[in-house]
């Protein structure tokens, strides 16, 4: 007989919702869930003799991560790997900024660093310095001491964190996320105790922005719910609202009461400018009101696999952030107890001095150009073999993305025809392109358009 659980506390109803949200998934085969709304476990709790775990049923690959596992796993000498958006350099290779290398260096030099925890908090003038990279060093809410900063786990911890917070704490559970975003949202978002809804956002028609249906739906969404918006560079659609919509979404958003949650995990990315790329997350704190920003610096300082990153609350009085603050520490202690030195140590270093600054916004701003560039590139190999089809979206779309509007079944036949390899929605990382793989990529590009229609 299998034991039944009944579930009550909220770590176990965020279970049992995230069972509900994969009910389709092949991973939900490990969960089940009964008519009262409880949770069994699988079962693998039986011995059969075997191994306890012997029913432990086959996951699927991640559908971004696992496009690396293929790519690592394909000896051809020709392969290409455009799934996860990493930056690679014009040969190819992963890039360590030179003010990276220079602030570690500095670091190893300096005898008197050790090893001792981080606050649960994180480093506190990582915290205050990356407030001040998102929402501008003049801000009046971190003039007025109204931002509650914590350091995560990256952009992903970042987001984890504040959905946990937001599930315990605000009154709405239901997020709004745009349709299509970042494959892992829903995940991250639900498995926190978020009931997850979508909003129009790209029109495949136009392959740009359902300005229109976002409006809609968000002026359907129920007062106070919660709306997640990429700051910049959508992911994966390369597809951005103008700084005129940007302020009527606000409006709307801000007449309904609804909470902005910004995803931030390609600042200076989509532009070059870190200022720019900023604007809509600081048009939101402009009028007083209340916002979430996650922060990463996976992308703009190509720390990915240091895992630094930040959250932010923007509230309306100082009182408020610092009970907010208070909150936030338990949803982290039991989590991962304290974020990691190595990386927040390196980002500090390289944001208070003035010029390492100056030196990373030029090596950003060198990555951003070499993105656009690649985007040209690609453009104009396409138009010169007469590819089938209008390809002007390339040079349109923003960051590190191409939407490219390619099914599963041509991405299938580039894979294994030319050994490229992307997520199967059609996205390719412009960032991992260089120009010697421009032609490979548009023959492959080519001849799946003109042979799978
Ligand atoms: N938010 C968005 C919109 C992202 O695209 C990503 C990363 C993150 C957050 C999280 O990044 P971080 O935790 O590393 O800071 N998206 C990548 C990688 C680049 C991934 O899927 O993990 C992507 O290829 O889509």
């Amino acid at each position: 007989m299998r034991p039944q659980i009944t579930y009550s506390s909220p770590t176990d109803r965020r279970l049992t919702a995230l069972v509900r949200h994969l009910a389709d998934d092949p991973f939900s085969a490990s969960l089940q869930m009964d008519s009262q709304n409880t949770i069994s476990p699988s079962p693998t709790a039986a011995f059969n003799g075997d191994s306890v775990f012997a029913n432990v049923v086959q996951a699927p690959e991640d559908p971004i991560l696992g496009v690396t596992v293929a790519y690592n796993k394909d000896p051809s000498p020709v392969k290409l790997n455009l799934g996860v958006g990493a930056y690679r350099t014009e040969e190819g290779k992963p890039l360590v900024l030179n003010v990276v290398s220079r602030a570690e260096q500095m670091l190893v030099n300096d005898q008197s660093r050790v090893k001792e925890y981080l606050p649960i908090t994180g480093l506190a003038d990582f915290n205050k310095l990356s407030a001040k990279l998102i929402f501008g060093a003049d801000s009046p809410a971190i003039q007025d001491n109204r931002v509650a900063t914590v350091q995560c786990l990256s952009g992903t911890g970042s987001l984890r964190v504040g959905a946990e917070f937001l599930a315990r704490h605000y009154h709405q559970r239901t997020i709004y996320i745009p349709l299509p975003t970042w494959g892992n949202h829903p995940k991250v978002l639900t498995i926190a105790g978020l009931s997850v809804k979508y909003y129009r956002y790209y029109d495949p028609a136009t392959r740009g922005l359902n300005f229109q249906g976002l409006l809609e739906d968000l002026g359907s969404a129920p007062s106070g719910a919660i709306v997640l918006l990429h700051a910049c560079a959508h992911n994966p659609t390369g597809v951005d609202p103008t700084l005129e919509q940007w302020d009527q979404i606000k409006q709307l958003m801000r007449s309904k009461g609804l909470l902005p949650f910004f995803d931030s995990a390609y600042q200076g990315f989509a532009s070059g400018s870190l200022d720019a790329d900023a604007q809509p997350v600081r048009l939101f704190v402009a009028d007083g009101g209340e916002c979430l920003a996650a922060q990463s610096y996976a992308k703009n300082m190509g720390l990915y696999g240091e895992r630094v990153g930040a959250l932010s609350f923007v509230c309306r009085t100082a009182d408020v952030a610092s009970r907010v603050e208070s909150q936030l520490k338990l949803v982290i202690r039991p989590m991962y107890s304290n974020p990691p030195l190595h990386g927040a140590s390196i980002v500090a270093t390289i944001l208070k001095d003035r010029d390492m600054f100056h030196e990373w916004t030029i090596e950003l701003k060198a990555m951003a150009d070499r993105i656009i560039s690649m985007r040209q590139q690609l453009f104009d190999a396409l138009q010169s073999r007469g590819t089938p089809g209008d390809w002007s979206h390339i040079i349109k779309q923003i960051g590190m993305f191409t939407f490219t509007g390619l099914n599963t079944e041509q991405v299938v036949f580039m894979t294994k025809e030319y050994h490229i390899y992307m997520t199967s929605d059609g996205r390719i990382s412009m960032a991992g392109l260089n120009s010697k793989k421009v032609p490979h990529l548009a023959d492959a590009i080519h001849e799946a358009v003109t042979r799978i229609v």
